[in-house]
């Protein structure tokens, strides 16, 4: 149609894609057999078949269990470049993407294998496609405090190479204040700070990510919705949100596309954004996401336009890249 040839064609920034969440079921096949490493599924179809989610702790335990194909610099390489070469596609000029390195180094794969993979790939995106990506480490919210600087500490010859810190994985009874010492460290060295809050936890939790993470940006923030005041705060301070509009129905944290609350973002005059978070697993990637979001909530070319604007003004890149992007 006429609006999906208008988003094609929109240059856009993606500011909420988890890496290990672009894993498909093919490359997953595809790994697991160069490195021997058995998955519970017989077929590509089978895999497919149990990405039916009740909620998001769900999603994250076979999220968790996909990962553990990923075992090498290369693979890291890989799953990258496949993202960037489908984001390049869908017209993503700039990527800030999320890397959990607790998933990895956990089950004994080095941080220096996870990062440099990565990496090569992001290096590979921008000379195959000219597309320009930073990296955000998040912290898996179900461990501990420790866990979480123990992570900083392995990212400290790092540094220049991260953007930012970023908060993920299961949300509700992991409120941001568990990590608030970590994000201070962080932000002593000069690493900007996102959180995925009000995904589903309670709009507290999305206080909590700006009085005590001091966040530069929100992951989903959907919840803020039901707080007038905080709705009203978010807005007059021209705080990004990341909005993951087919996560949200695949993870029944919104009933159905028909009644998500992009538009009513936008009315409220929130800085949303359109993203498309664990592509693999939730069906669709960027363009995607703005076509289902579009077409159910009917979405003018104004509103795109103005999602992808928002893309480049939530980002990290420098006010004269944000400038050039506009
Ligand atoms: C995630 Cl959708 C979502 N929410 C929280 N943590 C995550 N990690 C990967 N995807
Ligand atoms: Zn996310």
């Amino acid at each position: 149609t006429d609006i999906d040839a208008f988003i094609a064609g929109l240059p856009k920034a993606e500011l909420h894609l988890h890496i290990e969440g672009s894993l498909e079921p093919e490359l997953m096949f595809a790994l697991a057999e160069r490195n021997g490493v058995a998955i519970p599924y017989a077929s590509v179809d089978e895999v497919r078949a149990a990405y039916d989610f009740s909620n998001l702790q769900d999603f994250l335990d076979i999220y968790y269990a996909g990962a553990d194909v990923l075992r090498t610099r290369q693979d890291f390489h890989d799953l990258a470049l496949a993202y960037f070469d489908r984001a390049a596609a869908d017209g993503v000029v700039h990527a800030e993407i999320f890397f959990d390195p607790q998933t990895h180094t956990a089950r004994g794969i080095a941080f220096d294998t996870v990062i440099q993979g990565l990496l090569d790939g992001m290096a590979a995106a921008e000379a195959k496609h000219g597309l320009t990506s930073k990296l955000i480490l998040c912290f898996l919210r179900h461990l501990s405090e420790e866990e979480a600087f123990a992570t900083l500490a392995e990212a400290e010859p790092w540094l220049d190479r991260i953007a930012g810190v970023g908060l993920d994985s299961s949300e509700v009874g992991h409120p941001p204040a568990k990590f608030a010492r970590v994000f201070a460290a962080a932000a002593g060295k000069g690493l900007k700070r996102v959180a995925h809050a009000g995904e589903e936890g309670p709009p507290e939790y999305v206080h909590e990510a700006l009085d005590l993470l001091h966040i530069d940006r929100l992951d989903h923030g959907n919840r803020s919705l039901e707080d007038a005041a905080l709705t009203a705060r978010l807005a007059r301070t021209g705080m990004t949100l990341t909005v993951c509009p087919l996560s949200n129905v695949k993870l029944c944290n919104v009933a159905s596309m028909d009644v998500h609350p992009i538009d009513a973002m936008l009315r409220q005059g929130l800085r949303a954004t359109i993203n498309s978070d664990d592509p693999a697993y939730f069906g669709g990637y960027v363009g995607e996401n703005y076509r289902a979001a579009a077409h159910a909530r009917g979405l003018s070319k104004d509103d795109l336009t103005m999602l992808a604007r928002n893309s480049f003004l939530g980002s990290f890149l420098p006010d004269a890249d944000v400038a050039a992007h506009l």
